[in-house]
């Protein structure tokens, strides 16, 4: 096993807009999270991500950049984000930041140039093509955020791509021009002390020469199809990550980790491996597309622990001892992690604490998203109109459009998987608005603030925070958690998800229970124990409870040295 600070570390992950707004105008910003260090150092985390703080229109809340080298003025200023930094660093916290390259603004002055002729030295940092024969868009494929991935530019006459919003028209990575660029904007990012990047949707950088529309079978109820094909893990996709190394990564004593969709586990390899010089880790999204329908996140399904599983199992087992996992529940793009893998209810509590006993000792790097270690729940705002994310809004426009979904089908699907759901002000306290502003939250706070907030949390010596505090305490002590290899056990249990963790001489066996109700746990008979020592668990445990036959309560937890 190969020591590493990322891979002992535990990843707090920040979305600025909404965590603490120091000068009332609704919006958080980088003093409020400069204020909040002493908390985040209670708790025990060691490295930050920060959502984007780029100069930005904020179309798509910051992944639309305008600058990469200037903070969006609503966050504060340069001297602000110097200070947060330093800060972090005297209390022993890294930080890294979240890298958008896959497009930028159509706001960035790369992008006005290059709009602006055909022969203009920009042109080719963009994608740009002629209509098809019948005047209509280069290619049928559908955008993420629902509509055509192409605009038609009326200066030019040309369309340019964009996979995401209109406001994001897709970098070139051809050019080679380009790329150099923003290998020199990451250096400059490095040489102020950063300590590493979260690339976002990394695997779509390449795309196949020809952009050539997708297959018939493809196309669906809109006209447009998915072309993933074409662009998820292209041709040219390590090659560039290799040469960012090269020229930047391998300079410095980075942490990186890649977004990206649609990838398996021997792509993870790929992409982490230690000899392959491209990445740290990346997050893959097999796990938390879990229970998708027809229109997938908007039609959710019920999932099973055996699908979770599966999937968990081969990433572990196969990125042992060749790459390194990201473990994630949510994030800003993903719906509350109790609420969709819990029990947001009645067992809000222990659920939470069982999910963080499950992601803390699997082998990987565990990343908490704001909110997360006071479980925070999904806010189930009435009406479609409260919530604020381009990607609900878009899909709201579309099916007016193409009644796909009725507005209520909708609605319930956001209620679920809206990426709003993450976005709702962290609630800090029980006063107006959960403490988060004085003035008025750019999106509403979650009705449950006067219950869930950090002061009662840390006032409770049982709340979902305090269990955190113990888990980061004990992956501190002890390696095997961050290390271990995991073996999976009672495969076909769709309540019980049990494993035991190896490192060297030391066993240690996880009885997670991920269900509403009492379940019988049977120790399997291969499962040896040379001892049995309770390390934690969420529930009051008789110590001297053998392990044979025992009932395991609804959202048990315990760790046990055996
Ligand atoms: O959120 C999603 C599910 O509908 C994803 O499709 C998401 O858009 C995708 O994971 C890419 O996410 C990243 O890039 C987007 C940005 O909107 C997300 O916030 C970011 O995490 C475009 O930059
Ligand atoms: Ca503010």
């Amino acid at each position: 096993m190969e020591r590493k600070w990322w891979k002992e570390g535990v990843v707090y992950q920040i979305y600025p807009r909404s965590f603490y707004d120091t000068n009332g105008d609704g919006i958080g910003d980088l003093k409020g999270i400069t204020a909040k260090i002493p908390y985040l150092k209670e708790l025990g985390i060691t490295i930050i991500w920060l959502n984007p703080i780029y100069a930005s229109p904020n179309d798509d809340n910051g992944y639309d950049i305008s600058n990469y080298q200037a903070i969006l003025q609503e966050f504060g200023t340069m001297e602000d984000f110097e200070e947060l930094l330093s800060k972090l660093h005297k209390a022993g916290i890294k930080l890294i930041m979240d890298l958008v390259v896959n497009h930028s603004s159509d706001e960035h002055p790369w992008f006005l140039e290059s709009k602006s002729s055909e022969d203009s030295p920009y042109r080719e940092y963009y994608i740009w093509k002629k209509s098809n024969q019948d005047g209509g868009e280069p290619n049928n494929w559908r955008s993420f955020f629902s509509g055509s991935a192409w605009q038609l530019d009326e200066t030019t006459g040309e369309y340019y791509l964009h996979l995401f919003s209109k406001k994001q028209p897709d970098l070139n990575w051809e050019n080679e021009k380009l790329r150099h660029e923003i290998y020199q904007m990451m250096q400059w990012w490095f040489e102020k002390g950063i300590d590493g990047f979260r690339m976002d949707v990394i695997n779509l950088i390449s795309k196949v020469e020809g952009l050539p529309s997708a297959g018939k079978d493809k196309v669906g109820f809109d006209g447009l199809a998915w072309g993933g094909e074409y662009f998820v893990t292209g041709p040219r996709t390590h090659e560039y990550l290799q040469e960012m190394h090269r020229e930047v990564l391998s300079k410095y004593d980075a942490m990186t980790v890649g977004e990206t969709c649609d990838v398996t586990p021997e792509d993870g390899v790929l992409f982490t491996g230690k000899d392959r010089d491209e990445l740290n880790m990346i997050f893959q999204f097999e796990h938390v597309n879990l229970g998708q329908g027809k229109e997938g996140k908007w039609t959710p399904k019920p999932w099973k622990l055996t699908e979770l599983k599966e999937i968990m199992d081969k990433w572990q087992t196969k990125l042992h001892g060749k790459g390194w996992n990201s473990l994630y529940f949510n994030n800003h793009d993903q719906p509350r992690q109790v609420s969709k893998f819990g029990d947001d209810k009645v067992y809000r509590k222990e659920s939470a604490k069982m999910l963080a006993t499950y992601l803390h000792t699997l082998e990987g790097t565990p990343y908490i998203y704001q909110g997360e270690e006071i479980g925070m729940t999904n806010v189930y705002f009435e009406e479609l109109k409260h919530y604020k994310d381009l990607e609900i809004l878009n899909k709201w426009e579309e099916i007016k459009q193409t009644g796909s979904l009725t507005e209520k089908e909708l609605l319930e699907g956001v209620h679920v998987n809206g990426r709003d759901n993450a976005r709702t002000p962290m609630q800090w306290n029980a006063n107006r608005h959960a403490g988060f502003t004085t003035g008025e939250p750019w999106l509403g706070v979650n009705p449950n603030y006067a219950v869930i907030n950090v002061e009662e949390a840390l006032k409770d010596k049982d709340s979902v925070f305090h269990y955190y505090k113990k888990l980061l305490e004990l992956r501190k002590k002890h390696l095997i958690m961050a290390y271990g290899q995991y073996e999976l056990l009672l495969k076909e249990d769709e309540q019980l998800y049990v494993y035991t963790k190896t490192l060297e001489e030391e066993r240690w066996l996880v009885l997670l229970n991920f269900s509403n109700q009492k379940v019988l746990f049977e120790r399997p008979r291969q499962l040896q124990l040379m001892r049995q020592e309770l390390i934690l668990s969420n529930y009051k445990v008789d110590e001297k409870e053998v392990l044979e036959k025992n009932i395991l309560k609804p959202y048990e937890a315990r760790i046990y040295r055996i």
